[in-house]
């Protein structure tokens, strides 16, 4: 029987709304929960795109604004249950917040608010320092990154980024409330989305060596069994540090140091004293000093094939922060180095124009972000909004190529592709705002429909959102704890058609990118978590919800 895909949370009333039908309908009815019609359209036949492989048809209700719980019928087809209101997205916008808290690693969650996923204290004993003589080091704390208990300093960084640039451009983040301890700081109690990146920016402050650079990761030598996270009791390493770490963390916490600061001028100023000692670091070592696994290591390696966007960053943030000068004239001395790199191929992390990238692989989009945060104008500004504006077109024209309008191509279903759209979504969140355009809105809310459940898997790609939301991540606690359902808001890695994992070459080669996803615990290349994939979905909210 043919199949309606559409957003399983809901869609808000003003925002434009559709399901895809992979069958011939003409028309299609929206009922309410008394099966009451209230709504009649035809659809409009798409055809087949290469991306889903399915020949879809679109049935677009945007126009119907009525509040309430609705499903679309075509044929004798019918999609699952659905909100239309402004609070569709309220319970998601939690969910998605607290995750960060359920993966706290140390001595991070109390009964009282972890309820059932509640564990006992992990990782607290100090790491010892790789290859060097010297003593072990306390770096506890922080967040798990991901399905595995590994802590890498870029990967967090690039979460950090997403909230606090979030904060940055739309403070209505402030006003999330999450359900987490409160902490205190010198103006009262901080909002809880930055109680809540404190703990990651304390743990990431303990990364950081007395010279000032960072050290990769911290983890066991290889990944733990499927074991809960307080039974993983391996000896922990601290592996080199690298300067792609040591510029992460100088422009995260130049960028923290001006959130913060509204709360507590000495953690604020903490911060900045670390961003500027980790930059005088970069300074004085200028030749790249990239990453490698230890020979036999098998935890997440987070290789960066140059560092130039990494400085680029740091220079930018720290340009946006402190006003100086100097930081802009060595941005702009980095800006060609990292323009020449997105021309080589063979090099190329990223699809799209470098200086929108807002992922761990490439970091110039999080400069471009500080840029257009700086007040007045500058070539490099200049250079941010063309780039924003010049890639939010070039998505824009990826969407009219497929039937789901989404701004993916074949090559952007790689491990993570729920984070290359989420990147896209910020490129085109950030896009509206230099220039409020109805078609980045559109294709912005239809990679939002894709990730909730408008995709030809029919499912939605964040736990315990959606009537048919995956509940299978690759992620220790959850496999272990012998609670039937995951916690809720975990994005998924998503499909990926490089197929990396041994369960996940059990699908056919020819399967089309958008279907090569199994939402089966073994699938760590399409089905695990981590925290930049939730991160950047915050930033989208925030900027939806604003
Ligand atoms: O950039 C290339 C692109 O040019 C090429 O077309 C494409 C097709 O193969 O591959 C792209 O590279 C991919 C790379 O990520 C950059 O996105 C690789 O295939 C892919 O294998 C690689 O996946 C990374 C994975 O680790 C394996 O290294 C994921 O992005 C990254 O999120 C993931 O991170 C892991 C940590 O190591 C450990 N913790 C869990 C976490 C999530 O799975
Ligand atoms: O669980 C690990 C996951 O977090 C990583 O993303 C993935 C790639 O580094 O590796 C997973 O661990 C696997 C390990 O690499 C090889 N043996 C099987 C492990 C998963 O069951
Ligand atoms: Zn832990």
């Amino acid at each position: 029987m043919g199949k309606i895909f559409t957003n399983q949370v809901g869609f808000l009333p003003n925002c434009d709304k559709k399901a895809v039908l992979n069958f011939e309908s003409p028309d299609f009815k929206l009922v309410d929960e008394n099966q009451k019609i209230v709504f009649e359209g035809k659809t409009s036949h798409f055809g087949t795109d290469e991306i889903s492989g399915e020949d879809t048809y679109i049935a677009d209700f945007s126009s119907f604004t009525g509040q309430g719980k609705y499903k679309v019928v075509a044929g004798d087809a019918e999609s699952v249950s659905f909100d239309i209101s402004e609070k569709s997205y309220d319970k998601l916008m939690h969910d998605i917040c607290k995750c960060f808290y359920y993966l706290r690693c140390g001595h991070g969650l109390s009964k009282e608010f972890a309820g059932e996923y509640y564990h006992e204290p992990c990782h607290l004993t100090k790491a010892t320092v790789y290859g060097e003589d010297t003593d072990p080091v306390d770096v506890c704390g922080g967040w798990h990154d991901a399905g595995d208990y590994g802590r890498y300093s870029t990967a967090g960084a690039v979460a950090v980024a997403h909230l606090l640039y979030g904060v940055r451009f739309f403070n209505n983040l402030l006003d999330v409330k999450f359900d987490i301890p409160s902490e205190k700081c010198e103006k009262g109690e901080l909002p809880d989305i930055l109680a809540e990146v404190k703990v990651e920016l304390d743990f990431l402050m303990k990364m950081q060596r007395e010279n000032g650079s960072v050290w990769h990761k911290v983890t066991t030598f290889n990944h733990a069994d499927f074991i809960m996270p307080e039974e993983d009791k391996a000896e922990l390493f601290l592996f080199s540090v690298s300067s792609l770490a040591t510029a992460d963390i100088a422009a995260v916490f130049a960028l923290a140091s001006v959130v913060y600061k509204d709360y507590d001028s000495k953690y604020a100023d903490l911060l900045m004293e670390k961003s500027l000692k980790a930059y005088e670091w970069l300074q004085s070592n200028p030749e790249p000093l990239l990453f490698k696994n230890a020979e036999g290591s098998n935890t997440g390696e987070y290789p960066e094939p140059e560092d130039f966007s990494n400085r680029y960053w740091a220079a930018c943030s720290l340009y946006e922060a402190t006003g100086d000068k100097k930081y802009y004239d060595d941005a702009l001395a980095l800006r060609d180095k990292v323009a020449a790199y997105d021309k080589e191929d063979s090099f190329k992390f990223y699809q799209g124009n470098i200086f929108t990238c807002f992922g761990w692989t490439d970091v110039a989009g999080f400069g471009s972000l500080s840029m257009l945060l700086t007040g007045e104008d500058s070539e490099l500004k200049e250079l941010s909004k063309n780039s924003i504006l010049e890639e939010a077109e070039r998505l824009c024209k990826n969407a009219s190529e497929n039937g789901f309008n989404l701004c993916m191509l074949k090559s952007d279903f790689i491990w993570g592709s729920n984070m290359e759209v989420l990147k896209y979504m910020m490129v085109l969140t950030v896009a509206g705002l230099l220039d409020p355009k109805d078609e980045y809105k559109k294709v912005l809310t239809s990679g939002l429909d894709y990730l909730l459940g408008c995709n030809s898997m029919d499912v939605s790609y964040v736990t315990g959102n959606g009537e048919k939301a995956y509940r299978n991540p690759h992620l220790r606690p959850t496999a272990v704890d012998g609670i039937d359902e995951p916690w809720p808001g975990l994005v998924s890695g998503g499909p990926n058609s490089g197929l990396q994992d041994e369960k996940a070459q059990t699908l056919p080669k020819d399967t089309a990118p958008m279907k090569c996803y199994l939402d089966d615990v073994g699938c760590y290349s399409l089905n695990e978590i981590t925290i930049y994939w939730n991160s950047p979905l915050v930033f989208v909210m925030a900027g939806l919800l604003k």
